[in-house]
């Protein structure tokens, strides 16, 4: 098939996954054009059968307002033409999938829409009231709709009344490289730790819903039990006043932050334990690739979090704002390496049978193919 992936190149999940997912179909022998403002920051230099193509911005005096909408279908609509598109994938419905739909519109070259939406674009901005009539023509006018946990498919339907159906493709992990920390990454760790300290690390944005206050109020009541560090990975608009709280509990001495990085992977299996209390999830990546490397999680049970996580058995979770049973699990995680190693062994074999690119992929082209028979 040839296919076009819209998706944001920024570090964060949908970009992430819609980047992935470029690079899989590519190697199956798909031919994948990803369009973007510029290069998704996981995207291979040189891949066969991949290439890439940025949206031209618009420069005129006269608008003054960013023009990025029609740039990005412009976009489309050129690549669609130029390499008879079958199927254009938004990931993301603003103002992806919107731009899909009017490029198919004007284009010569009749592609199918898939759009997948991936948490924020309909639980923050989709229900904004400005965008919402929008959004939802866009997830109407789709010819498939996927979405990543079913909380969000019972939420999409809720909220926008759609009559189309809405597959659950759950986000998925390459195991191979995400996987537990081996003798090299031991000698990274002890640059963070000694070998008698923990490692509590939370990944993120740094942005409200992912409630990093609870990270470091969590971690404030562990380290006064138990001799360890917290590792922060990102940046985002919240770092600032999480570097004052650190201040303020007089901890910032514990507290590492390594700030925003493309490879995770070199980081997560270096924890003994990963933190995310998110207020609202639509499913978290992050939580998957603990999972994948071994390490235990202690998170909230909001939204598509239970999908993701069992408790007791991958990890614990607890409600967002109990910090006390947060830092009770993070200590019992602590304090027992041999339940530690169960959750973070249980964890990767979830990761592996549920979530492996392997089982998911072909989901994803099962709903290309489905897309295109609406074409016919
Ligand atoms: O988490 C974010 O703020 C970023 C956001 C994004 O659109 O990149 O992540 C969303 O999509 C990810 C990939 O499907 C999911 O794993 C995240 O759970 C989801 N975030 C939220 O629902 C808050």
């Amino acid at each position: 098939m040839k296919i076009g992936i819209v998706c944001y190149p920024s570090i964060g999940g949908s970009g992430l996954v819609a980047t992935e997912l470029a690079v899989q179909l590519a190697d199956l022998g798909h031919q994948v054009h990803v369009i973007s403002y510029s290069t998704p920051f996981k995207l291979p230099d040189f891949k066969a059968n991949l290439s890439f193509h940025a949206v031209d911005p618009i420069n005129y005096p006269l608008f003054n307002q960013n023009l990025y909408t029609f740039s990005l279908t412009t976009k489309i609509m050129e690549v669609a033409e130029e390499y008879e598109l079958d199927i254009v994938h938004a990931h993301y419905s603003i103002p992806h999938s919107l731009c899909a739909h009017l490029a198919r519109e004007i284009s010569n070259n009749k592609f199918g829409v898939v759009t997948t939406l991936h948490g924020t674009d309909v639980t923050i901005v989709g229900k904004d009231k400005p965008l919402y009539r929008i959004n939802q023509f866009g997830i109407e006018q789709s010819d498939c709709v996927t979405t990543v946990s079913r909380f969000q498919q019972k939420s999409i339907i809720e909220d926008f009344h759609i009559k189309n159906c809405v597959d659950v493709v759950y986000n998925f992990i390459d195991t191979n490289r995400f996987k537990p920390v081996c003798d090299a990454q031991l000698v990274e760790r002890y640059k963070l730790v000694n070998s008698a300290e923990k490692i509590l690390m939370h990944i993120s944005n740094f942005r409200e819903p992912k409630n990093v206050e609870a990270v470091i109020e969590t971690f404030y009541r562990v380290q006064k039990k138990f001799n360890c560090k917290l590792v922060l990975v990102g940046e985002g608009p919240d770092l600032q006043k999480i570097k004052l709280r650190c201040r303020e509990l007089q901890i910032c001495h514990n507290v590492h932050y390594l700030g925003k990085m493309e490879s995770v992977q070199a980081v997560v299996p270096l924890a003994d334990c990963l933190i995310q209390p998110s207020k609202v999830e639509s499913f978290g990546m992050v939580l998957l690739e603990a999972m994948a490397c071994s390490v235990p999680t202690v998170s909230s049970n909001v939204d598509g979090i239970p999908e993701v996580i069992v408790d007791n058995e991958t990890g614990f979770m607890h409600d967002p704002n109990d910090y006390e049973s947060m830092a009770e699990s993070v200590l019992k995680i602590f304090n027992d390496e041999n339940l530690a190693k169960e959750l973070g062994g249980n964890g990767r074999k979830r990761a592996i049978e549920h979530f492996s690119y392997q089982t998911i992929v072909p989901q994803y082209i099962e709903i290309y193919e489905k897309a295109l028979r609406k074409q016919v």
